[in-house]
């Protein structure tokens, strides 16, 4: 693993996933000086590149977000060939599954064959975790629940304290859910692996659970792009099949600004084609 990528810039194909624009977590100047610095012949975005849950909730875009998504499309037309495979947070653009507009496809998973000629299956991975797949209510309940059933902690030891019971240890709450989220990533990358074994793959690349992983797990090659909210970091194969996991400098000076050209009008409906994108 590199800190910076130093090497060619140009790549045989680059995986990234999990930007979830539409929040203020994405990592847009990042992932936007990581277009400009980058080049591939394909480029997969892995999933949840838009997070249309927190968009419904709050409607959050800046130009910022404008930006990648042009640059996206740009790419798209000088030739890269541009593979969507929606997630669970852009879970709307799956009606756009099986849709082919140039060099974009858009589609559920892919099978990426590697310059050494091995199969991969590409997936953003949500359908293979359990709480999205079985109850994706829970899923979107997420953290403010968490939140709520701290808060309720404080009062909940109120009254075992007047019922004279012993505290309830926070701490070890807390200590049992990180084993629990242990847990809960193996349970998930052993899914991954398991259906990339039932797809005759060598080897899997996912997003969905932002953390960034090359390995083998039981014979298969188990790749995973990390994500743009927090790690900024992509996969990349190089032009002889070889993989690699580029962590991307959060606070990059941009050393050529990024060029603002003037749109002509009919293409000004961007934000529209971000939506549909
Ligand atoms: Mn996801």
């Amino acid at each position: 693993m590199l800190t910076r990528p130093d090497l060619p810039s140009r790549y045989r194909a680059i995986f990234v996933s999990d930007l979830h624009l539409g929040t203020q977590r994405a990592q847009t100047s990042a992932f936007l000086h990581f277009l400009q610095a980058t080049d591939s012949e394909y480029l997969y975005i892995v999933g949840d590149l838009i997070d249309s849950w927190a968009l419904q909730k709050n409607w959050y875009w800046s130009q910022d977000h404008n930006d990648v998504i042009q640059k996206l499309l740009r790419k798209a037309r000088k030739g890269t060939r541009l593979i969507y495979i929606p997630g669970n947070h852009d879970e709307n653009f799956r009606d756009f599954v099986g849709l082919r507009l140039g060099s974009i496809a858009v589609t559920e998973e892919a099978i990426h064959i590697s310059a050494k000629g091995q199969r991969y299956l590409v997936l953003h991975g949500d359908k293979l975790d359990g709480v999205v797949c079985f109850a994706p209510w829970l899923a979107k309940l997420g953290d403010s629940a968490y939140e709520f059933s701290m808060s309720i902690n404080v009062v909940l030891n109120r009254i075992r304290r007047t019922l004279r019971m012993p505290y309830w240890s926070l701490s070890a709450y807390l200590k049992n859910r990180v084993k629990k989220a242990v847990e809960f990533v193996s349970r998930y990358e052993e899914a991954v692996v398991r259906e990339a074994r039932l797809q005759h793959c060598a080897g899997v690349i996912c997003g969905h659970i932002h953390t960034a992983d090359d390995r083998q797990i039981e014979g298969v090659h188990y790749l995973n792009d990390g994500d743009w909210v927090e790690s900024c970091t992509a996969l990349v194969e190089h032009h002889d099949g070889r993989f690699e996991i580029i962590h991307w400098p959060t606070a990059a000076p941009i050393a050529t600004p990024l060029k603002k050209k003037r749109l002509p009008a009919a293409r000004i409906e961007i934000p529209v084609t971000a939506m549909l994108f």
